[in-house]
């Protein structure tokens, strides 16, 4: 697939109160149509037939807009599809077992809070990192960490000053009210951010396509105050 472009990375979520009625694979399709760079379907309560399914239609989608299909925490759900890759936890399967399960042409990504579990997740290999949780949501209540813009910076200050090659986003109550003050804020002056990882500025809106082009351009444009 060639290099990951990380500007604007879809975590999906397929709860009612994000989701609604709503057919999932349709509100990905129309995300992608406005534009997002990554996709991860994270999916915490369907069976592994459902996940499989669905994950296979998802990366018919994302394979037509060549952009890479993530599964959140599955290795085994990756494998079945043969999607790009996944994306784990600090509590999932370990990501050397992850990467000796994949291979090297997989895409893998790991979830970091501190400045510790940053640094293992680059000496073991990871392709980026999900930095977070930046502020609170709701759309995630069990976070271990809100690590604000300055916790961020502090792990990304962290990664520079070691010389690591790893690419990065981060996640946790970004929108368009927020999305340029944190890649702002958060960027260190030798490490700045990839992009940013969003579940309901994209998935609850009413129209997907257009919340992903005006957050990919805000991504893309220089902010005022900058
Ligand atoms: N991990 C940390 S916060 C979060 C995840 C999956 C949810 C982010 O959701 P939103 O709606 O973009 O704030
Ligand atoms: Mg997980």
């Amino acid at each position: 697939m060639g290099t990951v472009d990380y500007s604007l990375y879809l975590v999906t979520d397929s709860t009612p109160t994000i989701l609604g009625e709503r057919d999932l694979v349709e509100v990905v399709e129309a995300a992608l149509a406005g534009g997002v760079t990554v996709v991860q379907y994270r999916d915490k309560v369907s069976d592994t037939a459902v996940l499989v399914s669905t994950a296979r239609k998802l990366h018919t989608v994302t394979q037509k807009h060549n952009v890479p299909l993530l599964i959140n925490d599955r290795i085994d759900v990756a494998l079945a599809v043969g999607c790009e890759g996944v994306h784990i936890g600090q509590d999932d399967l370990d990501l050397l077992t992850a990467r000796r399960l994949l291979g090297n042409k997989a895409v893998i990504g790991v979830t970091v809070s501190t400045i510790e579990e940053a640094l293992k997740a680059c000496k073991d290999g990871a392709n980026y990192l999900g930095i977070g949780t930046v502020f609170g949501t709701a759309t995630k209540t069990n976070t271990k960490h809100i690590i604000g813009t300055a916790g961020t910076k502090e792990i990304l200050k962290a990664i520079a000053t070691e010389g690591r090659d790893v690419r990065t986003v981060c996640i946790g109550g970004i929108n368009s009210s927020t999305v340029q003050r944190v890649l702002y804020q958060a960027s260190d002056r030798k490490k700045k951010l990839d992009g940013v990882a969003i579940v309901s500025a994209i998935i609850a809106a009413n129209d997907p396509k257009k919340a992903a082009e005006e957050l990919l351009h805000l991504v893309k444009t220089p902010p005022s105050f900058a």
